[in-house]
């Protein structure tokens, strides 16, 4: 079965109710399905067909939806790309994945144009006007295109679906294969676990390039055949103001979101009337104690937090019923998934202990794209190895509780962070001997991304703004450090290994 094929049901089910309602425009589930039709029709007249990657960077909006079910529709396979992604990265996704076409809008082509323009059979289409030879203009092949359209579903069960970049420990991105069935899989389990109606109403607040907004949010959405209140922004007023009037049932968010919609309440007149809403869901990152019980104080609802990777999709919930919801928990294993504790030999520890969470079902991706030896590194006998460390309540029914990370990962606002990636660059300047990128607690961020830099000696004084500057070059601007500290030497062990732990204690 193809995913999309499964959205397109709901407009033959219920074509004329309210998919989405994005700012000012409405959308029906039958406007939806004849947008996806055109984009596929579009899409296919451009020559896009089964296994072809189609990358998209966009800035929010309903245009992103229509072309990323179209992809799926003709069997082609979807790259969400960040809509912050600097032409550098951008240049290694296009390149790496081998996408036959890429749409963006004519601000960011302007920006990466020089990187772009070397990469082999890609077409870059223009939402707007094409600007030059070697662009096409996307609304004219919209225009253009004819319907109806049969749309093929020529990929489905377990045929890719979408690639994911996700960053790797040595810098590298590797782009995980997501599959129609993992798709599936995960969204029937949500809404099972999540009891999704197409009487919810979403409050959709993220980002439409990570699997927590494409895949948990707008696509369990659709597939719940439910409607979405979708904001182009998060904004803490804006979201309290639907969550109070438009009837919102659920939302889904990052802590950092939680966060900010709880400092901005204490500043509303009037607490809002949440007597709509049914359940709020956490994840990505890690969700405080502290956090959770002031939210449970402040609105009286306990935040139901899950546990979920891009290669894995949703992996843990808590309960739906509110007494069942645990703080620092992310519950029991979705439906169909299953986990277990590894200790580093692979064998399990006692009960109750730490070890690498390892992850087996349906909702695995098939691997990473050009990466074989990388993908078998990242199984043990059909089990993902996460790289997350946590540990199973044996008093409470194997309840599981990440304790933090064998990978080296900084989570900062939901994004997440490799510090190697940040290195590189900051190492990529002649002054710079050598740098450390590290993680400390933000009350925002939940981690903020610090430099730690040793500057070469005699070489010209270096300044913050420099290594800021030179970030803001090359990287998406949720990576770039937003301090930098500066020192002789970086703290090593005997063995030549840099302590980063050290450098944790010394600036947290
Ligand atoms: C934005 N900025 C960040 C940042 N987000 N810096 C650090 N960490 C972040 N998370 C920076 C921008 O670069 C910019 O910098 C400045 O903040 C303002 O940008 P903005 O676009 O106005 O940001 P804001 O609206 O404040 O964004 C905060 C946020 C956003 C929390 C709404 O970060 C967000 O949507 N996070 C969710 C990420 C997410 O969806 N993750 C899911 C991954 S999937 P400057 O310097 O230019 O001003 C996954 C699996 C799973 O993890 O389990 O779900
Ligand atoms: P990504 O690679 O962007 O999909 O991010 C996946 C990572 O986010 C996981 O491996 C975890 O480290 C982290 N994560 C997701 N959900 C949670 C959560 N509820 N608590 C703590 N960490 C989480």
């Amino acid at each position: 079965m193809n995913m999309a094929q499964v959205i397109a049901d709901q407009a033959r089910r219920q074509g004329a109710k309210l998919a989405i309602l994005f700012e000012d425009r409405a959308c029906s589930y039958a406007e939806f399905d004849t947008e996806v039709e055109w984009h596929a029709s579009a899409l296919q007249s451009l020559g896009i067909t089964k296994g072809d990657r189609v990358a998209y960077q966009l800035p929010k909006c309903l245009e992103v939806l229509f072309l990323h079910f179209a992809i799926l529709s003709l069997g082609a396979v979807a790259l969400p790309l960040n809509s912050d992604y600097r032409p550098e990265e951008l240049e290694y996704f296009l390149a790496d994945s081998g996408s036959r076409l890429f749409i963006t809008d004519q601000q960011r082509f302007a920006t990466a144009r020089n990187q772009i323009q070397g990469i082999q059979g890609l077409m870059v289409f223009l939402v707007g006007e094409a600007v030059g030879p070697m662009t096409g203009s996307w609304s004219e092949a919209l225009s253009r295109a004819v319907l109806p359209f049969d749309r093929p579903y020529a990929a489905g069960d377990d045929e890719t679906a979408m690639f994911c970049y996700t960053s790797g420990t040595t810098g590298r991105s590797k782009g995980a294969m997501i599959t129609h069935r993992n798709l599936l899989s995960n969204a029937a389990a949500l809404h099972e676990m999540w009891n999704w109606s197409d009487q919810d109403r979403l409050l959709h607040v993220l980002p439409l390039f990570h699997i927590h907004g494409l895949n948990v949010a707008a696509q369990g959405c659709l597939y719940a055949g439910a409607t979405m209140v979708m904001h182009e922004k998060f904004e803490p007023r804006r979201a309290w103001e639907a969550l109070n009037g438009e009837g919102c049932t659920l939302l889904m968010a990052v802590p950092t979101v939680y966060q900010r919609l709880m400092n901005e309440w204490e500043h509303l007149g009037n607490a809002p009337d949440l007597s709509g809403v049914r359940l709020f869901v956490s994840g990505s990152a890690p969700l405080s104690d502290t956090q959770f019980r002031r939210f449970e104080g402040l609105t009286g609802f306990r935040i139901l937090e899950r546990y979920g990777m891009t290669e894995t999709g949703m992996i843990a919930s808590n309960p739906l019923e509110p007494s069942g919801r645990k703080e620092t928990s992310v519950g029991y294993p979705l439906p169909g998934v299953q986990v277990r504790i590894a200790a580093p030999d692979g064998t399990s520890p006692i009960p109750g202990e730490v070890g690498e969470v390892w992850v087996r079902g349906e909702n695995v991706f098939s691997g990473y794209w050009g990466m074989p030896e990388k993908t078998r590194e990242s199984f043990v006998d059909g089990w993902f190895r996460t790289g997350d460390l946590g540990w199973c309540d044996p008093q409470d029914g194997d309840r599981l509780y990440l304790a933090g990370r064998a990978k080296e990962l900084i989570i900062s606002g939901g994004f997440n962070v490799y510090p190697k990636e940040i290195e590189n660059v900051l190492e990529g300047l002649p002054q710079v001997r050598e740098a450390a990128v590290i993680g400390l607690p933000d009350d925002d961020f939940g981690e903020r991304v610090v430099a730690v830099v040793a500057v070469q000696k005699g070489a010209e004084a270096l300044t913050e703004g420099d290594l800021m500057a030179q970030c803001r070059d090359r990287l998406a601007g949720y990576k770039c450090p937003r301090q930098v500290h500066f020192v002789n030497d970086l703290p090593r062990n005997a063995m030549g290994k840099l302590q980063k732990n050290l450098l944790i204690e010394q600036y947290r």
